[in-house]
């Protein structure tokens, strides 16, 4: 509990401190910018683990995490991560050779060595390890040489599954040391930890919403050209390869009325790129076939891809913080599922569905059930059924942001059980 940390690291040992080099000067003096806002000499200092497995969504859920505990809650916020190149992506003013720095008032730790946890080994009061990646063996024993126990989270990955909240705050105790971790499940049902939702961001969505100057510069901006007529369905898509891409297009070309296609640059491109007959397509791109018309869009930090949900009529997400965006964007979505071995991931997907969808009459449900199943792999896509339903899938979408609201948000949850656990 101190602005830099120093007090939280009182009780680790010197021996530990010691084993770890010191930080560059540069780097040290980046890394002691001033606290975050709000933040006082009580601050709860938090340690943040995460190990990028593969894609975005693993630094992505904690970056938003971190800064969401430092900005609303007045955390002493400092993230260990093994890849700064993803983490780049989403936060372009990330430098690549700082092995610890700070952005937004949260101090970036590159985790290089597993024996190591970064460039000092104090142990802040509350320990987040992301998604089971393992905290290092000498911090955990750090930890349990601490005066005062820490709080010790082990964050899962989102499942809308009904097991969820029977495992959600469970703890179990360390083999060898007097610590026990808690188990702090996502989810979409009561009894769950509920998903991220910033506190600005209904008001940031509105604003963006109700403001035409704003879209019109958003479009020009970002896509380089004026908003489209308002007869064209506006579709994002960020996905995973997808063989369900190429009849998906063909229909989008053939469509009634105009669709207008955002990608952002990554792993469909390929496929579009064939579909227009490119080489590539890369952001800048724009083709037109029939009544489709797509641009390819560059990455963009976490805001910037809100913006993109926000400015399309339909977005297609995947994995798992794109999936909660989307529903925060209060548009109808599809869901491309992060895929696991033997089908693993269906039973999840259809955990999904049986909260998204009970809102919706029987033919509806059915409706979104088989997109979202073709878009998975079961099944054809069939965009003319999908589209039969927009304005009720509008309707529910609206719908659900206000019964997600009421698990109240995953950083507030997070820190209020913390909290309780340190008193
Ligand atoms: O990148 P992902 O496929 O990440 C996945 C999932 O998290 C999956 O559950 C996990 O097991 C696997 O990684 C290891 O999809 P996700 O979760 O949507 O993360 C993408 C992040 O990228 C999200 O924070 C939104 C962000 N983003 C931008 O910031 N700018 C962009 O332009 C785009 C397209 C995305």
């Amino acid at each position: 509990m101190s602005a830099a940390f120093a007090a939280s690291s009182a009780s680790a040992s010197p021996a530990a401190t010691a084993a770890a080099a010191p930080p560059a000067s540069a780097e040290a003096a980046d890394a002691n910018a001033p606290a975050p806002s709000g933040t006082s000499h009580a601050a709860i200092a938090a340690d943040l683990f995460c190990a990028v497995i593969d894609n975005y969504g693993d630094i992505g859920v904690c970056w938003r995490l971190a800064r969401q505990l430092a900005s609303e809650h007045g955390w002493q916020v400092r993230i260990f991560v093994d890849d700064l190149h993803a983490f780049q992506k989403l936060c372009p003013s990330l430098a690549l050779d700082r092995s610890r720095q700070a952005v937004s008032g949260i101090i970036i730790e590159h985790w290089r060595e597993p024996s190591r946890a970064g460039a000092t080994l104090e142990v802040a009061d509350v320990v987040i390890e992301a998604f089971g990646c393992e905290v290092p063996h000498v911090y955990v024993a750090a930890m349990a040489r601490r005066e005062r126990e820490p709080v010790w989270l082990n964050l899962e990955y989102l499942s809308a599954e009904d097991w969820v909240a029977d495992f959600h705050l469970r703890r179990s105790p360390h083999p060898r040391y007097a610590l026990t971790k808690t188990f702090f499940f996502p989810g979409l049902g009561p009894g769950t930890g509920g998903v991220i939702k910033e506190r600005h961001l209904d008001a940031a969505r509105a604003a963006f919403e109700t403001s035409s100057p704003t879209r019109d510069a958003w479009w020009q901006k970002t896509v380089g050209t004026p908003a489209p007529h308002a007869d064209a369905t506006v579709v994002s898509l960020f996905a995973y390869e997808n063989p369900a891409v190429d009849s998906l297009l063909v229909q989008w070309r053939d469509a009634p009325t105009p669709v207008v296609l955002l990608v952002p640059e990554g792993r469909i491109s390929g496929a579009l790129a064939r579909f227009f007959g490119l080489s590539a397509f890369e952001a800048g791109r724009h083709a037109e076939r029939g009544n489709l018309r797509a641009h390819a869009l560059a990455f963009t930090d976490q805001p910037g891809y809100d913006a993109l949900l926000w400015a399309s009529d339909i977005n297609f997400v995947r994995g798992e913080d794109s999936f909660v965006r989307a529903q925060w964007a209060a548009r109808p979505f599809v869901w491309h599922i992060y895929p696991q071995a033997d089908d693993a991931h269906l039973p999840k997907l259809d955990a999904a569905l049986e909260h998204y969808g009970r809102g919706l009459a029987a033919a509806a449900r059915a409706a979104l059930g088989r997109f979202w199943h073709a878009w998975n792999g079961v099944g054809p896509p069939d965009w003319a059924d999908f589209q039969r339903h927009r304005e009720v899938f509008q309707q529910r979408a609206v719908d659900w942001t206000r019964e997600l609201a009421t698990l109240g948000d995953l950083a507030g949850n997070l820190a209020d059980f913390a909290k309780s656990q340190l008193k």
